[in-house]
């Protein structure tokens, strides 16, 4: 999220596309209707099912899956054909003035440098003089970026974009008007997206979108706009944020790599932007290097930089272990509250996958699918040779520490009750097992290389109490001077010579006073702005929205003066959030660098950063009824394939697979539905699987709401009851009627009440960024039984 969810009552326009607040979001719901009641703001709800938050909408969508880009696209367009962009914040904040490499180009669905698979993205570097980039302030240069932007984006026009997302033309127009009415200054546009946006193999580029749109329409840096993701588990921003990804150190590092970084200078030569703020990552490093080895951790030694796993070629995510486990090379698994058996895609597959392994340990509240695939219904538990472990875990209000809000708040849990029976917390186990591992290398002399683990720093005992000191854990992670021990308050204290040792840059500040650290403060604001700087800690540095040096004109004046962000007095700075800019120079200043993250400074209409291309572009989903109207690209055309064994897919148009099927959630259950489906009041309230399919759809299929029906895709069926419903209509595509269906995903065969896996149809194809699979758009079958 670049705002926070208070600020939402500061919108004049809300775009939700792609996330169901009112069912998955309830206190999102809260602000957007405060906004409504206070300001009059519109709610625009883009969603191929008619779902609870379309029903409050003031302009409700029906889009067909996968065709989001077409859309926003379109909306860019719009903006710039009828001059409703803010033009002094494009020209100022973003990089629309800079010039290409003329070299770039488009052609029939790719860009330039396309090779074997791959873009070389040399094409779209920028013309630099010496070190200058190239700029016309004009915007006219054919090759300045703001031109290829329009150019690319004049393709899609109002009957195109119809035709390819099945809205009618005049309901796109009116949402056109509505929201691209945010581009003038004062007015605020928020787009809120979630799932919907993400879960397709050109979900980065989906994500892209919304943010070259919102920095067309002067929306990102000020109160009440934003790209604003709707985040998951409630710790899940805190847990990208401490690196659960593969790719990943904690506070966004990049993950060394075998093949590129031979050791610390080379990382940090090749890794360290010249300008921007990220030239400070050898600090941010060599500090977390210093957290985890400390005393051994030595300039001489690369401060240990060779006890870094190197990540070698090929790609780790989620598909990619499993397949590695399908091809027997991975030997053992912990699954550590996570159940792949439900929420993985193709998950039969997926189950199939955990027999080839010797162990598996599942640390969870209860006994999910994953720990129980050996006696899954149909399986011979006799055949299965793996061994599987079941740690019993404390739940989160049974024990105590930071959670991380899609806001970036950081709040501290206390403790309400103790865990039952022999639950532990997940401190606890993790403290347990890291002690038993080193046990084991100390011990056994043969073992290769043990100094990462027997040198790691790992001071967490507390005198006369069993479970590990989460404090301290906080500590590290926010930092402290190496000579005496003391917390440091900002991450700019950070040095690269060993001197400060810090876990996690980006959290610095938000535990520098053991007596009283700022992820629990507790001082709600009464009125204002709602940036409640006093309430818990924003991460960094308490900032609560970002980018927030375009919140002003470069001369420091307010876009908005009712909602006055920052302003300039002539002498400082008035200040309502914490600066996202050098607060100490003047305003015009700090104005030719507002994005400070950025080696350019500057929001990007046009990136280099994404593997599939600058601008977005549309593409089918893997599995489509159509054929791409763009291009003769039928889907993104840099999806690396997995191997046969993740299952097959379906053919462009299958007539054995017609209708296209997408997943959602419901408000009375949570995720693979472990929690819910083990709680009888939500059982009682949501007791069975169910498609959501059109009454047309019924109808021609002769099949009454309450039937049961199998639901069939390429690589399985299931079992559900027909919901039949105007939540899900068909939409004409290219002239061609599309049926929709739904499906939730909350069920497995564990719990109280179980029920069919909607994941045993969904397809093992991902977008190539982010490797996130194509939940929200495949193809399927659907009988009657
Ligand atoms: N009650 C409840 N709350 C939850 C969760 C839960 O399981 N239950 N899960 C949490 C987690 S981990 C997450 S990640 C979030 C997810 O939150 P959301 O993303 O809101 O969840 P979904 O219901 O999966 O998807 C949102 C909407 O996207 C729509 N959609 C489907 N395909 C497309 C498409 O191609 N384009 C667009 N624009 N929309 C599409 C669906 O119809 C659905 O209404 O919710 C969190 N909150
Ligand atoms: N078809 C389809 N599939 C999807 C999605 C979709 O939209 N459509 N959404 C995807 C998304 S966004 C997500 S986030 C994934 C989620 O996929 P998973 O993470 O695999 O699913 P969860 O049910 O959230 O699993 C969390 C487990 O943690 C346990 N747990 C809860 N609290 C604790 C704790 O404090 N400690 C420990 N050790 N365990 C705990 C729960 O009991 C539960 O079993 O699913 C993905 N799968
Ligand atoms: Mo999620």
């Amino acid at each position: 999220m670049t705002n926070h969810w208070i600020d939402y009552k500061n919108s004049d326009a809300f775009l939700v596309i792609g996330a169901n607040p009112a069912e998955n979001h309830p206190l999102a719901m809260k602000w957007i209707n405060k906004a409504r009641e206070t300001r009059g703001a519109k709610l625009i709800v883009v969603d191929p099912r008619f779902s609870k938050t379309a029903a409050q909408a003031d302009i409700y969508v029906r889009h067909r899956p996968g065709s989001d880009i077409a859309f926003i696209n379109g909306l860019m367009n719009y903006a710039i054909q009828n001059n409703l962009y803010h033009h002094e914040y494009v020209v100022n904040y973003t990089n629309a003035s800079f010039l290409v490499n003329p070299e770039y180009g488009f052609h029939d669905g790719l860009f330039s440098g396309f090779v074997d698979g791959k873009y070389d993205r040399n094409s779209w570097q920028y013309q630099k003089d010496g070190d200058e980039i190239k700029k016309d302030p004009t915007l006219q240069d054919p090759n300045c970026v703001f031109q290829l932007l329009k150019k690319h984006v004049s393709r899609y026009d109002i009957k195109t974009v119809s035709e390819i997302t099945g809205v009618p033309e005049k309901v796109y127009q009116e949402v056109c008007e509505t929201f691209c009415a945010t581009g003038r200054p004062g007015k605020a546009g928020n787009v809120i997206y979630a799932m919907g946006i993400t879960q397709h193999t050109h979900g980065a580029q989906n994500v892209r979108a919304l943010a070259i749109l919102q920095l067309l329409l002067g929306n990102i840096g000020i109160p009440g706009g934003g790209v604003n993701a709707q985040r998951g588990e409630s710790n899940v921003q805190g847990s990208t944020d401490l690196a659960m990804l593969y790719h990943l150190l904690p506070g966004y590092l990049g993950m060394p790599r075998a093949n590129k970084h031979a050791n610390l200078q080379e990382y940090i030569e090749k890794e360290t932007p010249k300008s921007g703020y990220w030239s400070n990552k050898p600090k941010f490093l060599i500090s977390m290097l210093k957290a985890w080895y400390g005393e051994k951790a030595t300039k001489e030694n690369d401060f240990c930089f060779d006890y870094l796993p190197k990540l070698t070629a090929g790609e780790h995510s989620h598909m990619a272990i499993f397949q590695d486990m399908m091809r027997g090379k991975i030997k053992g698994m912990f699954a550590w509250g996570q159940n792949p058996a439900v929420g993985g895609p193709n998950a039969s597959m997926e189950r199939k996958a955990l027999e080839k392994l010797d162990w598996l340990v599942v640390i969870d509240l209860f006994e999910t699918e994953t720990a129980a695939f050996w006696k899954a219904p149909g399986v011979d538990p006799r055949k299965i040779d793996t061994e599987v472990f079941l740690l019993p875990a404390a739940a989160s209000y049974e024990k105590e520490g930071s959670i991380t809000n899609s806001g970036r708040w950081i709040q501290w849990r206390y403790q309400a009750i103790n865990p039952p029976g022999d639950a532990k917390s997940d401190l606890w186990i993790a403290d347990r097992l890291f002690k038993a591992v080193r046990e084991q290398y100390r011990k056994d002399k043969s073992a290769v290389f043990p100094e990462p683990i027997l040198n790691m720093v790992w001071n967490y005992d507390k005198p006369g109490q069993e479970e590990p000191d989460v404090e301290q854990v906080a500590i590290e992670l926010n930092g402290y001077d190496v000579a005496t021990g003391k917390p440091l308050n900002s991450f700019g204290k950070l040095k690269d010579d060993g001197s400060t040792a810090c876990g996690m840059w980006i959290y610095t500040g938000y535990y520098a006073d053991r007596e009283k650290p700022a992820c629990k403060n507790r001082n709600p604001e009464k009125d204002g702005l709602g940036s409640n700087l006093g309430w818990a800690f924003a991460w960094p540095l308490n900032r609560r929205i970002l980018y927030n040096r375009c919140a002003t004109d470069p001369k420091g004046k307010p876009w908005n003066p009712k909602l006055p962000l920052f302003a300039w007095n002539g002498v400082d700075w008035v200040k309502n959030d914490v600066p996202d800019f050098n607060a100490k120079v003047s305003p015009e200043v700090s104005a030719a660098n507002p994005f400070i993250m950025l080696p350019e400074g500057h929001g990007r209409l046009f990136t280099q950063g994404l593997k599939d291309g600058p601008i977005p572009e549309h593409y089918e989903p893997v599995e489509s009824p159509v054929k791409n109207k763009m291009s003769s690209r039928q889907f993104n055309p840099c999806i690396t394939f997995y191997g046969p064994e993740l299952g097959e897919l379906a053919e462009v148009g299958s007539d054995e697979y017609p209708y296209i099927a997408t997943t959602h959630r419901l408000i009375e259950h949570y995720q693979s539905g472990a929690m819910t489906r083990n709680c009888p009041y939500l059982v009682e309230l949501m007791p069975e699987m169910f498609v959501e399919i059109s009454p047309n759809l019924a109808r021609k299929l002769g099949i009454r709401n309450g039937d049961e029906v199998e639901v069939i895709s390429k690589r399985g069926k299931i079992r559900a009851k027909a919901c039949v419903t105007p939540i899900m209509r068909a939409v004409k595509v290219n002239g061609k009627e599309c049926e929709v269906v739904g499906l939730p995903w909350h069920w497995g065969y564990q719990g109280l009440a179980p029920g069919s896996t909607a994941n045993d149809l969904t397809p093992c194809v991902g977008d190539p960024n982010t490797a996130i699979p194509e939940y929200k758009a495949f193809l399927c079958n659907i009988k009657k039984v």
